[in-house]
């Protein structure tokens, strides 16, 4: 049986601002067994650290222990790569350790990607994906991809900086029904609507559920640039790449009612959210 634990839980960047034994202290991981709570404290700071040695280390014992690759996605590594950002953006981290820090992510998703693509189920459909021309960052398009194959598609990862040209090269070749493009800087997320607009421009549109994420994407930004979907991270990315091929199969590319499904999806999640909020808070009160 694999170990549940709550990575869902908000946590407060704050309590990674000082060492290990301080976030320690924090109520992070808190259901797990104390071991496993210290083995993800451990990877973790590894990445903030940026020790890439010692990554492959610390996934191998959690996964020795029944931990899942998705819990130590959502978990450990991903609050481990959010306190890099942090530091980045308070310049109290500089390029070379930013890059240190990608490397662990990296060697870490290159061990967990076979046990998540384990997972595939029937073949559902085909994504292409890529992160905009101009955009190096591809940690979460891959953990995206990662997670769209193990839920059935057939992605074609084209990779980091793709003009929209190869973009249009790999729809016609592999006619997929969705097309992704990853974005992480303000400076490239323009890119997104660039692409799209050269889809449309060579009447390929219409065939496409188009899907826009990366941290400075929004709804907003989505609605905008006319893409179908937002997601802002991968479950989400699936959860709606999933209902375009089955649900709204039928339905076109830039249909205002597939908008409106896609966001119904959202509005269904945040219910289900905070209704599981308030029964924590109630149990919590007795
Ligand atoms: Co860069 N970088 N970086 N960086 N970097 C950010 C993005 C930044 C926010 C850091 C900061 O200031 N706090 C900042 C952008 C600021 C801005 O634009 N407003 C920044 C900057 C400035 C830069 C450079 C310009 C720095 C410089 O050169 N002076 C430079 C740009 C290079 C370039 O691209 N041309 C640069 C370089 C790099 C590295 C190469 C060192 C490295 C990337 C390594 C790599 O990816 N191979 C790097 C990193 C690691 C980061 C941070 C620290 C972490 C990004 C990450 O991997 N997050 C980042 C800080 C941050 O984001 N807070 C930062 C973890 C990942 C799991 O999350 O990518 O958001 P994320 O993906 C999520 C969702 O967004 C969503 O699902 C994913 C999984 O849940 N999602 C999708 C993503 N794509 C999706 C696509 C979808 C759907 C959902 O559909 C298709």
């Amino acid at each position: 049986m694999p170990l549940e634990i709550d990575t869902e839980k908000e946590f407060d960047l704050e309590d990674l601002q000082y060492d290990f034994e301080d976030s320690m202290e924090t109520d992070r991981w808190d259901d797990a067994p104390a071991e496993i709570k210290e083995l993800f404290h451990h990877l973790e700071w590894n990445i903030i650290d940026g020790e890439h040695t010692e990554t492959t280390g610390f996934i191998e014992e959690a996964l020795k222990a029944t931990v899942t690759a998705r819990t130590l996605i959502a978990g450990p590594m991903a609050t481990g790569i959010a306190e890099v950002g942090r530091r980045f953006k308070m310049d109290e981290y500089f390029l070379p350790e930013v890059m240190m820090s990608a490397k662990c992510m990296h060697e870490a998703l290159a061990l967990l990607k076979p046990l998540i693509i384990a997972e595939k189920s029937e073949e559902v459909g085909t994504v292409v994906v890529g992160t905009v021309q101009g955009d190096l960052h591809d940690i979460g398009k891959k953990i995206v991809a990662m997670m769209m194959e193990a839920a059935g598609f057939t992605v074609h990862d084209l990779g980091v900086t793709v003009p929209p040209e190869k973009f249009i090269e790999a729809i016609r070749e592999h006619k997929p029904q969705i097309v992704g493009f990853s974005a992480l800087l303000t400076t490239t997320m323009n890119m997104q609507w660039e692409t799209l607009k050269v889809i449309a421009a060579e009447g390929l549109r219409e065939d496409l559920k188009v899907f826009v994420g990366g941290a400075p994407i929004s709804q907003a930004w989505c609605d905008k640039i006319g893409a179908d979907a937002y997601a802002m991270d991968a479950l989400v990315a699936v959860e709606k790449a999933k209902a375009c091929v089955t649900q709204h199969h039928n339905m076109k590319g830039g249909d205002p009612a597939l908008h409106a499904a896609m966001l119904e999806i959202d509005r269904v999640r945040e219910e289900a959210k905070s209704e599981q909020a308030k029964t924590e808070a109630e149990a919590a009160t007795g």
